[in-house]
């Protein structure tokens, strides 16, 4: 459960930027949002926050749950149609402009809310959750800490496993089962298990293939650990592998150690993106590194901010991001190396601890 204290800078922080938009109050509706405001993790909430007071509604099954979780919010089971019960509160607390978020609603849902709150102004909020979102606590740099070492511990448990003749759909299958061994709810996306020629493919998802001596092995996964992400890639080989593929192996290690060391405070997504993407296109791979260098992780396996050629966010301490270079050509195999890390004034933490020197199995 996480600390009343931490959930309390959450929700002061939330109603300065609310202050800030000059919005009375909002309605939450985006599950990882309510989560991360009001910590009740079920799937059934919404929340209206004002100035002074928070709301969770939910309906009978959450009742009891929310009051643990969300102790800072006062619940209520809402009536058949939830939209009632918010016009209540609305109407007591005397709101007339209301934040909603606009990129998570969908335009049906705007529809009946709009029509049900008549006298009421509705403006979207944007992504202003998310961006706070983007900068971890605390409780959020362990949880993600521990989402990373489950899946560290998968991966070193799979290198005993690969063999010729067992598929990828057996390699992910014991990724997934030993991350729940090791206290996972589960995986945090589905899991990336592309051998041989496959492994060109950035997004192969474990199939029926059989492994064979000489596969480049790409596996992609993560873990889901009390409602957040890790993420992890490493690239292995089943025996001696084709010499362009450790050249590559190379080129994809050295833009990822560099780019790590360059994911600093200050800097933008695009900057860092810049600092892989130079060493890959420079040694030739122009055009076959088409996917951004990284990304932010927490509730969601993709957040703020990209760490891509459009990324135009500056990084800021504590933002938990991926740093995931790849190369992949065409009828050959791919490579690519993946680590989750914590920004910091200078190095970042690295929380990924799996090894990165090219493995032969
Ligand atoms: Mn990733």
């Amino acid at each position: 459960m996480v600390e009343k204290e931490i959930l309390s800078n959450r929700l002061n922080t939330f109603r300065e930027e609310l202050k800030k938009l000059g919005q009375d109050g909002a309605l939450i509706t985006k599950r990882e949002n309510y989560m991360y405001l009001s910590g009740f993790s079920g799937t059934s909430a919404n929340l209206v926050i004002t100035s002074k007071k928070a709301y969770l509604l939910t309906d009978f099954r959450y009742v009891e749950q929310s009051a643990v979780q969300a102790p800072l919010f006062e619940i209520v089971e809402h009536k058949p149609d939830i939209k009632d019960t918010i016009l209540e509160i609305l109407d007591s607390e005397g709101i007339k402009n209301l934040g909603f978020e606009d990129k998570s609603l969908t335009y049906s849902e705007y529809k009946s809310f709009s029509c049900k709150f008549r006298d009421i102004e509705m403006e979207g909020i944007g992504s202003v959750v998310e961006s706070l979102r983007s900068i971890k606590d605390q409780y959020e740099i362990e949880t993600i800490t521990k989402a990373v070492e489950i899946a560290d511990g998968a991966f070193t448990h799979v290198l005993g496993i690969i063999k010729p003749g067992i598929t990828e759909l057996d390699v992910a299958a014991e990724l997934e089962y030993k991350m729940k061994k090791l206290g996972a709810s589960g995986a945090s996306f589905e899991t990336i298990v592309a051998s041989g020629l496959r492994s060109s493919m950035p997004h192969g998802v474990a199939s029926e293939k059989k492994l064979e001596i000489g596969d480049t092995i790409t596996m992609d996964f993560g873990a889901l650990y009390n409602h957040y992400c890790s993420d992890i890639t490493r690239t292995v080989f089943l025996g001696q592998p084709d010499k362009k593929m450790v050249d590559i192996y190379n080129i994809v290690l050295e833009a990822q150690l560099s780019s790590v060391r360059g994911a600093i405070q200050g800097k933008t997504g695009r900057e860092v993106d810049k600092i892989g993407r130079d060493i890959i296109y420079g040694k030739g791979f122009e055009g076959k590194f088409g996917h951004g260098l990284g990304h932010g992780l927490g509730l969601e396996i993709h957040e703020n901010p990209r760490l891509s050629p459009s990324g135009d966010k500056i990084l800021k301490n504590n933002m938990a991001v991926t740093v995931e270079p790849g190369i992949y050509v065409e009828g050959l195999g791919g490579v690519r190396i993946e680590d989750t890390i914590i920004i910091r004034d200078d190095n970042p933490l690295v929380l990924t601890r799996s090894q990165k020197d090219l493995i032969i199995l």
